[in-house]
Parts: C-alpha cells; structure tokens; sequence
C-alpha cells in the first residue's frame, strides 16, 4: 500500500485556507475508518500543530482512497513540513517543506504575468528585463504572404503579439479570449490592494501598469491583423510545424504566412477591443479611442459576414476549429453595449434605438453560461460584461444572478469531488480551465461576497500548485517539482536548462493525443495522465489561454 500527501507545493497565505490531502492506491479504506492524524513541523522540528483528518471517500479518476486535512488557523509566517500518522504511531507519508508566506501570492502573479513577456514575439528580449533568458528579435512578420487559399497578391504587416504556445503561431482567436481575460483582470486590479514590491516589477509602475503595458503588446498587433475592410485575419503561422529550434533558426529555416479572416477571429478581435477602450481610456485615451473605433469595424463586417468559418489548412499551426458564433456575437455586443449603447446604437447609430439591446436579450436566451471561459465557448465574457456594466440595470441584475447559479454550481460540484475539482473530465488544458472555474467563483465573489466562494477558488489553484494526483506544480520555475521539460521550443532551444518561469503546463488531459510519441504516463486512470516529457504536447505544453485565467485568478486571490 503506498501513500501520498498532496498539498501546494509553493505553499499557503497566512490568512488562508490551507488543506491538503492523504491518498493511498486503493479505493478501499484501508485504514478500516479509523481517522489519521497529522502534525505540522517548522523547520526547526518544533511541532506546531496537530489534528485529525477526515474521510473524503474514494477518487474515480486515480483509484485511490483520500483524506483531507486541514491547518487554516496555522498563520504564523514560515517553512513547514507535514507529517501523517496512522492510528499506532508509524508514520505514513512526509511532505517536503513549504511555506506560509505573504510574498507566495504576488510571487506567483509575477512571473506568470511575465511569461507573456517572454511570449513576445517580433522584438528582442534585453537582459535588464528577460535575465538569462535574453534573446535577439526574430518573425518580424512585417511583411509575409497570404497563404495560397486566400488568392491574394501583396504582403502584409502582422509584426508582433504573443506566440500562442509552445509553437510559434499567432492566433486571433485564442489571444482575443487571452486579452479578455487579462482585461477582466486589469478592470479589478486596484493599485493599492494588487502592491508589486521592487522584486515584482518588470517596467515601472504598479502590477495595474504592469499589466496594461502587456496587455498593450498584443492588441497593437491585432490592429495590424484588421483588414481595410474591417475584417480580421485569423493566425500567423509558419508554412509547416517548426522543429524544436529558436524562434531565429525558424526564422531562416522557412517562411511564415497570413491566413483567414474568419468571423470568429473577427468576433474575438472586436470583442477584447471593445473591453480595452474601458480599460485603456485613463492611461491612453487616444489608444483606446482607436480600439473602440476597430472594434465597431469588426463588429460591422461580421455582421455582413456572419458565419465565414476558419481557415482548414491547418499545416504548421493549430485549427481553433469553431463553426458556433452566437457566444461570440452576445460577447462582442454585451461588450459594446456597456461602451456607447448608453448613447447610440451601434446598429443603426441612433439614439434611443432598442434594436441592439433587443439582439442582447435573444443572445442571452441562446447562450446560458458555461462554468469558466474557453477558446471555443465565449458567451460568459457577454455575461460577465453585462453584469459589470450600469447602462441597463435589469440586464445587470439577471446577468450577475445568472453568474451566481453557475458559481453555485461549482461550489457544490467541488464539494463532492475528492481534489476540489468542479470540471468532471481532464481535457487539454485542464490547469487553464480550473483556473477558469477560480476566476468565476471570485468574480461572483466581488457581486456576493461569501468565503465559500474565495475558499473553493483558492484551494482549486492549490491543484495547480501541486495538490493534484501527479504531485506536480504545473507552473514552471515555482517549487521543485515545476516541468522541467514542458513542450515549448523557446524553452527548449535557449540553452538555459530551466525553462521559462510562469509558464503553466496544460495539465492531465485524459485523452492523450499523444500516445505515438509514447510518452510514459505515471499510471493507466484518467486522473495520472500528466508527464514532464517535451513529446507530452497532450499535457506538458503551455498555451496563453492557460496562463490568463491563472493570472486574473492570482491577482483576485491578492484582493481577497
Ligand atoms: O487548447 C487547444 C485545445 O483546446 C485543442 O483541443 C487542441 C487541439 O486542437 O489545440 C489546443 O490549442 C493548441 C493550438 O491548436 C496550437 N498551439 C498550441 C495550443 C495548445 O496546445
């Protein structure tokens, strides 16, 4: 019989919830019901605390028997170890140490903010801000081809933005929901509560600043990606799939290429455009004037042009495959309703017109929401903007109680599950949807406050940290065992033997798409279907639409 202890590796604020689970491989108790006990060790071997854990059943997807134990009231700043005994003494299971810090949070919120610094593309990464990881610029793309199926002569300009993930793609479609997300967070980030010391900062200025400067990169390449006509390409890509080279040895070995416009990447465009004319309008009112302007482009030409689907070469880049529009038309219009509906009407540019408002109200009958964002389903970013807009106060009030049943929903799904997990399935990126699932919960936080919220979001980013079946932190550079060998051929071909800090892998993914590159899973159950081998690309890649909810989630955990 072999047991387990599975906890955040990072470790806990001193002011939270602070739980961690005994497995052992049997989904029989074989313990006979009697309860273990644990004891909590500083590092100086003095005992701090103690107390019995309790049954939390057995675990579908790994097989095993779990307990739950917990050490909330355990504030005091420092290192710890936990120690589990069974009911004779012996001792069962020791973790490593970890700590109870203030720091661990804002930590965390910096370097994954700053992995989409290390995703840029098309410019050079100096030492003073990239260390180690420094790198010459490399994909100008300021002027490459259109892909054959697009029949267009010319070049065009696509200089810029995040790669997307591992590979050297530039995707509308998953950066649009990126931005989103890291605009959700920027709308809440407060100067005062979200404090960066000098260790934090990449620029000058608060975590907000920080942020915005980010954010700024990608969505001045999706205005070069916006046709004269208003509609928007969907992806830079190179012609074939890259090898595990740096972006300057792709650069030479072949060449790169526009594809689309789709109307979902013009959706995506207009959607994240809209929401950063909000969120820029202080910093950088003529920026995000023109945001605003490009958004109504886009949202124009996807009207004329409502269901023009992706571009199906997909050699040498991701598909994004997504032939539903109606979330991301609620997205987009929930989005410009709360920037000028209060004035005009973006249909027909009248005041006093109900026809745009009307279309709302049919979005949002076919659209309920989903527990959390995702590349494919947008329709929560329509109704979390309803409910953060003042414009029509009733579609406020349905949206943020619409949002509470689905944050409801999760609280009580994660209660039932041994992990803490509200998703029911491990798909690819499953680190990027249960950071989704956090980042519902707190939003829903800030309309009704209650710990239940807070408390289930913060022990679902403990999962992340470590507390999970495959005794990994899934973020790289944070506790020892970060991936040492995610799929990202930046990190890969740079020399540097760590890879790029922040970055988090996608996670068990109990669909293993890639079993031909035999990569050696820990066990044959759903629940162990991680490996930190670069062939991994099912589990062990990273993705910006990953990273972005972990980041808006971390930086909420700071404000609670
Ligand atoms: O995140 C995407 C996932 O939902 C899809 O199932 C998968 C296969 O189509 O693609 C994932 O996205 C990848 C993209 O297509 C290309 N860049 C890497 C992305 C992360 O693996």
């Amino acid at each position: 019989m072999k047991f387990s202890v599975r906890y955040n590796h990072v470790g806990y604020a001193p002011k939270g919830p602070k739980v961690f689970l005994l497995t052992c491989d049997s989904t029989d108790n074989p313990l006979k019901g009697m309860l273990p006990w644990f004891e909590v060790f500083a590092e100086n071997g003095e005992r701090v605390f103690g107390a019995a854990m309790a049954e939390k059943g057995s675990c579908s997807y790994t097989d095993e028997f779990v307990w739950e134990g917990c050490f909330t009231s355990l504030e005091t700043v420092g290192r710890y170890r936990i120690s589990v005994v069974d009911t004779k003494g012996n001792v069962l299971v020791e973790s490593k140490f970890f700590e109870v810090s203030d720091r661990l949070v804002l930590e965390q919120l910096s370097s994954t903010l700053k992995s989409f610094y290390f995703q840029r593309s098309g410019v050079e990464l100096t030492p003073d801000r990239a260390g180690k990881w420094a790198r010459p610029a490399a994909h100008l793309d300021d002027c490459i081809e259109f892909h054959p199926s697009m029949e267009r002569e010319g070049t065009w300009n696509a200089h810029g933005g995040w790669y997307d993930a591992g590979d050297y793609g530039k995707y509308i479609v998953n950066g649009g929901v990126s931005v989103a997300t890291l605009l959700l967070a920027a709308e809440f980030a407060d100067d005062r509560r979200v404090a960066f010391g000098n260790a934090e900062l990449f620029y000058a200025g608060s975590f907000r600043a920080n942020l915005l400067e980010e954010i700024r990169f990608e969505l001045e390449f999706f205005l070069r990606m916006q046709d004269t006509d208003g509609g928007v390409f969907f992806k830079v890509s190179p012609v074939r799939w890259d090898g595990f080279v740096t972006p300057k040895e792709s650069d030479e070995a072949q060449k790169r290429q526009i594809l689309g416009k789709s109307t979902t990447s013009t959706l995506n465009f207009a959607g994240a455009l809209a929401q950063a004319h909000r969120v820029f309008a202080k910093a950088y009112p003529g920026f995000a004037k023109q945001c605003l302007e490009a958004s109504i482009r886009a949202y124009r030409w996807a009207i004329e042009n409502p269901d023009v689907t992706y571009p199906h070469n997909t050699e040498g880049s991701g598909g994004y495959g997504d032939e539903r529009y109606d979330d991301e038309f609620f997205w987009v219009r929930a989005m410009l309703f709360r920037e000028v509906c209060g004035k005009v009407c973006v249909d027909c540019g009248r005041e006093g017109c109900d026809h745009f408002r009307n279309r709302l109200l049919s979005d949002m009958e076919k659209c309920p929401p989903s527990f959390g964002l995702d590349w494919r389903d947008t329709q929560n970013l329509g109704w979390i903007a309803l409910a953060l807009q003042s414009v029509a106060p009733d579609l406020q009030v349905r949206a943020r109680n619409t949002l509470k049943v689905v944050a409801d929903e999760i609280v009580r799904l994660a209660s039932e599950d041994p992990y803490g997990l509200s998703i029911r399935r491990f798909i690819w990126g499953s680190n990027g949807e249960i950071a989704n699932h956090a980042l519902t919960l707190f939003l829903v936080n800030e309309w009704f406050p209650s710990s239940v919220y807070v408390d289930c979001a913060k022990k679902m980013l403990d999962f992340v940290f470590g507390k999970n079946p495959v005794d990994c932190c899934f973020v790289t550079g944070s506790a020892w065992s970060s991936p040492k060998f995610i799929h990202h051929r930046i990190s890969h071909s740079d020399g540097i033997e760590e890879p790029i800090p922040g970055l988090v892998a996608g996670g068990i993914n109990a669909d293993r798409q890639d079993l031909h590159r035999f990569p050696h899973y820990p066990g044959p159950q759903p629940g162990f279907s991680y490996t930190d081998e670069r062939v991994s690309f099912a589990s062990n890649e990273v993705a910006i639409n990953w990273n972005a909810p972990l980041v808006a989630a971390l930086c909420f955990e700071c404000l609670n």
